[in-house]
């Protein structure tokens, strides 16, 4: 409010037609983002918002839009590339497209865990990698935001052990070729749809099942439409916050630090939630009904990993990375 008031006086001294000029002096960052109201990764970018109007009173005009309603689901680097967007999450698959050498992480079974996810992007690895994601998309990644740990969750319940027992299941996922690869790694086959439509999709039996981490599968509520989880803690996802060149070059350095901490603020706020929730999740299924299982994990890991090794994916792996992530702990 004081903020407001002080630029309202500043306006009056110079005259009432300045206030307009005043207004749009604040640079305009828009978020566009597929995510669900009530999902963690979108509640983030309200934190993301509140962190700057504090750190940066009245400088910033932060729009928020969720629900894939300002770009599709996939279009958003784009978007940034050509300065169309500031700001948006994306994922390992968006990054792989331009940047080969990513693509180790849309493979299943390659991360292990949250916390080792913090550390290789937090680290020396992600360093590296940023840079090329700079280079080559005119995006740059802001902070590192923990999705959860994608699982298969189906329309009707069926004894899944192995990738075998998803043979012939129509199993959703986002629409991109490195995104089907791993459904089809899974063992099943793989269906490109946008998340808008999973829900619909689930309901009317166009697909037999999704993929997703579990607080996703809550907020968008998956739950409603399928009748079995199955644990295969298959990809421990993340998404990247980040934001387009054009932008970011476009801010004084002390800007660029306050937006750069205000991500980091949004991502800390996603993650500590998220960790949270996902071990709460398996109770509220059971209770809404859902089945849940626990396949034999070792046996998906197994034929997943081989897939990707045996595949063009990993043959643009710099050497030795998959030995630095192992041995990031
Ligand atoms: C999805 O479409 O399944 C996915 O989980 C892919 C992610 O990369 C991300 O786009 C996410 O959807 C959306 O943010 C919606 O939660």
């Amino acid at each position: 409010h004081l903020n407001r008031r002080a630029l309202l006086g500043a306006a009056a001294a110079l005259g009432a037609t300045a206030l307009p000029a005043l207004a749009q002096a604040k640079t305009v960052l828009r978020i566009s983002t597929p995510a669900v109201p009530d999902d963690w990764h979108a509640k983030m970018w309200t934190v993301f918002k509140e962190h700057l109007e504090k750190t940066a009173p009245g400088e910033f005009d932060v729009q928020i839009n969720l629900n894939a309603t300002l770009f599709k689901q996939g279009t958003e680097p784009a978007a940034m590339a050509r300065g169309n967007l500031e700001l948006s999450s994306i994922s390992a698959f968006d990054i792989a497209k331009l940047v080969p050498e990513f693509s180790i992480f849309t493979a299943g079974y390659v991360v292990r865990d949250p916390d080792q996810q913090q550390k290789v992007f937090n680290g020396p690895i992600g360093a590296e990698l940023f840079k090329l994601v700079s280079e080559k998309m005119e995006v740059t990644p802001l902070a590192t935001v923990y999705l959860g740990t994608r699982q298969v969750n189906l329309r009707e319940a069926k004894p899944v052990k192995t990738p075998a027992d998803l043979k012939g299941v129509k199993l959703r996922m986002p629409g991109s070729k490195e995104w089907l690869f791993l459904g089809d790694a899974l063992g099943a086959t793989a269906t490109p749809l946008a998340f808008g439509e999973v829900y619909m999709g689930l309901k009317t039996g166009t697909i037999d099942g999704q993929d997703n981490p579990l607080p996703s599968v809550r907020a968008a509520k998956f739950y409603e439409v399928t009748k079995q989880l199955v644990l295969t803690s298959h990809l421990v996802d993340g998404i990247f916050i980040a934001i387009s060149n054009k932008s970011f070059n476009a801010l004084t350095a002390a800007q660029k630090q306050k937006v750069t901490a205000a991500a980091q603020a949004a991502a800390a706020y996603n993650n500590e939630n998220r960790i949270k929730e996902e071990g709460q999740l398996v109770e509220f299924f059971k209770k809404e009904g859902l089945q849940v299982v626990t396949p034999d994990v070792d046996a998906f890991r197994k034929s997943v990993q081989a897939t990707y090794q045996a595949s063009d994916y990993a043959k643009v792996w710099p050497k030795g990375l998959l030995d630095r992530i192992n041995a990031t702990k």
